[in-house]
């Protein structure tokens, strides 16, 4: 046996050039070379990826995607062939969708066992070969997708495909690396750190433009979905809302805090109403501001600010914006608000805006702490020992508010809330408070992902930084929860799951009702199809089972204690499942 170098070390030393802290892999029989060329970067000490074994392919690359929202820099994913690549293709969607970048390898046979040199294995033959390619599975759902046809281009293909997907708009690219490829010598040349990717800044006149609009606007409203994921970027928008008050509104299509929801400039989640007397709405990383999506509301000049803001995976999207400012966000908003404070504004107006939102704020937080009171009187602050807990009967259920509220105040400021819920993510987005980047993050595309993302931000934290997972009872049974639980062991990565419970896919019957208000389904109140979960097993004990600590809250009076134990059991480094029934 010689250690000759081949297409698995070409492989392993572009994720070392790409600068990659981990190989997520969801094993098959193509990645014998580069488990080879990981011992031996094992027995050298040469510094590269770690790897992790991952027993799932939603799980592996949605460990990426939460990974690299914490970090921002891209990891390689290694699934198999054209099987694990469809496997995994919910979460690349998702990728692709919250702009993660990453790179997604699998393979294929080019000789199926009758051409000479190494036998790739008669599975390759009999299963595994997919017509047009795996890359062809891939395309619709990545970036790039490509075949490394020759052992000389893998490095250079590898490398070139995670710089692709560095680049703006990011997300995640395919190469499809053939077994035969991958067993075949390979000489090292012009390897070398990959580039990191450069900065578009928005063109001077764009900015002049955008800064006279906001400095001049009476009834300015900005609408943010994503912009927030960078903490530069969620500063710089702070700094310019803060300078001319303007409202910020984060609606439903928000997907992490992008501004906090504690400042009387935070207008809440609906864009309509106030963009309907507005004379400017400014859309910063705001892919889809109404619905329908023609629906604009009011007749205001509409600004468009983002570094891409025709999103190339949408098949449809009307921005409806009058003026394109098209830079990176930071650094946009930084030369924006330069300009505006260069040319100054009427600073009587932007006073008096401020006051009256302030007077607006602080009405609305008046009332969600009313609500959240009133869902909490239902809730005892806690139970003594000596009391036996009432048996549970709707009415001492758990109300949705009181789970936000009561996870808000025990978690701390410094935790980090992963969201996979449905019905309540709303109610988790208001209740929760975020104030700051990086505490709550949405998870995106179809169910599954959440456990996998939530594990992947954990991996990227590190200890000391308790990573929540909420997630509805339908979303759960969509993750890979065993395989989940098993990584989270396996690699010491302890997590907050609490599950909103409501025994069925609320969502379903909301749908169901809407389509048919006076149909069968609603005239009987029979909603047996599409919604009922009654039939789910017990979290607790699936949790229990896989290693984890599981807890059951089912009456009010049980959620702090048992919130607060399994709280404490994250701490100590084990992850604990609160499935939390709901009154709706
Ligand atoms: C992979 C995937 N399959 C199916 C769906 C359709 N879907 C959207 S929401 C939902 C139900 C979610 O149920 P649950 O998490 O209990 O939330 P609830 O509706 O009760 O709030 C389903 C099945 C999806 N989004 N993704
Ligand atoms: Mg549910």
């Amino acid at each position: 046996m010689s250690d000759r170098l081949d297409g698995g070390e070409a492989l392993l030393q572009a994720a070392r050039d790409l600068g990659c802290d981990y190989i997520f892999c969801s094993s098959g029989s193509e990645w014998a070379p580069v488990w080879e060329a990981l011992v031996r970067q094992d027995l050298s000490g040469v510094p590269g990826p770690k790897y992790l074994d991952l027993t799932h392919e939603t799980l592996a690359v949605a460990m990426a995607t939460g990974y690299t929202t914490v970090t921002g820099a891209a990891q390689v994913v290694l699934l198999h062939a054209g099987a694990g690549l469809l496997q995994g293709a919910n979460a690349i969607h998702g990728a692709l969708l919250t702009g993660t970048p990453m790179v997604v390898c699998s393979a294929e046979s080019t000789g199926y066992g009758d051409a000479s040199g190494a036998d790739p294995g008669s599975q390759w033959y009999r299963n595994l070969s997919v017509v047009g390619g795996p890359q062809a599975l891939a395309a619709p759902f990545t970036k790039w997708a490509c075949a490394a046809n020759d052992v000389s281009v893998v490095y250079g293909m590898v490398k070139r495909a995670g710089e692709l997907a560095a680049q703006a708009p990011a997300g995640p690219v395919y190469v499809n690396t053939p077994v035969e490829v991958l067993l075949s010598r390979w000489t090292p040349r012009a390897t070398g750190p990959a580039a990191r990717p450069g900065v578009s800044v928005a063109a001077p006149p764009d900015v002049e433009t955008a800064a006279g609009l906001l400095a001049t606007a009476r009834r300015p409203v900005l609408a943010v979905e994503s912009a927030g994921r960078d903490a530069e970027s969620f500063a710089a928008l702070v700094e310019l809302a803060e300078l001319l008050a303007i409202p910020v509104v984060e609606p439903q299509s928000a997907v992490c805090a992008n501004f906090p929801r504690t400042s009387p400039l935070h207008a809440g989640g609906e864009l309509g109403p106030l963009a309907k007397d507005a004379d400017l709405v400014i859309l910063l990383g705001c892919r889809s501001p109404w619905y329908p999506p023609s629906a604009k509301a009011g007749t205001a000049t509409m600004l468009a600010i983002d570094e891409v803001p025709h999103r190339p995976h949408m098949a449809y999207q009307v921005l409806t914006a009058d003026h394109y400012v098209t830079g990176a966000t930071a650094a946009t908003l930084r030369a924006i608000t330069g300009v505006v404070r260069a040319k100054g504004f009427d600073s009587g107006a932007v006073e008096d805006r401020r006051a009256a939102l302030a007077q607006r704020f602080a009405a609305a937080d008046a009332r969600r702490v009313a609500d959240e009171a009133q869902a909490l009187s239902a809730t005892p602050a806690s139970t003594s020992a000596a009391t036996l807990p009432a048996p549970s009967s709707s009415s001492d259920l758990v109300d949705p508010i009181a789970l936000a509220t009561t996870l808000r105040e025990l978690i701390g400021d410094d935790a980090v809330v992963i969201d996979e819920t449905i019905t309540h993510s709303r109610v988790l987005a208001r209740h929760l408070m975020a104030a700051t980047p990086g505490r709550y993050g949405y998870v995106q595309g179809g169910l599954g992902q959440g456990l996998g993302v939530a594990l992947g931000a954990k991996l990227a934290h590190g200890d000391g930084k308790l990573v929540v997972f909420t997630v509805g009872d339908g979303s759960w049974l969509y993750n890979p929860v065993p395989q989940g639980l098993m990584a989270s062991a396996q690699y010491g990565l302890p997590l907050l799951v609490v599950i909103f419970n409501n025994k069925k896919y609320l969502s379903m019957k909301f749908n169901h009702t809407r389509e048919y208000p006076e149909g069968a389904a609603a005239r009987t109140g029979n909603f047996s199809y599409g919604v009922d979960l009654s039939a789910q097993p017990d979290a607790a004990a699936v949790a229990t089972a896989a290693g984890a600590a599981g807890f059951t809250v089912s009456a009010a009076s049980e959620l702090a204690s048992q919130l607060s134990k399994a709280i404490e059991t994250v701490r100590g480094g084990q992850t604990a499942v609160v499935n939390v029934f709901l009154t709706r």
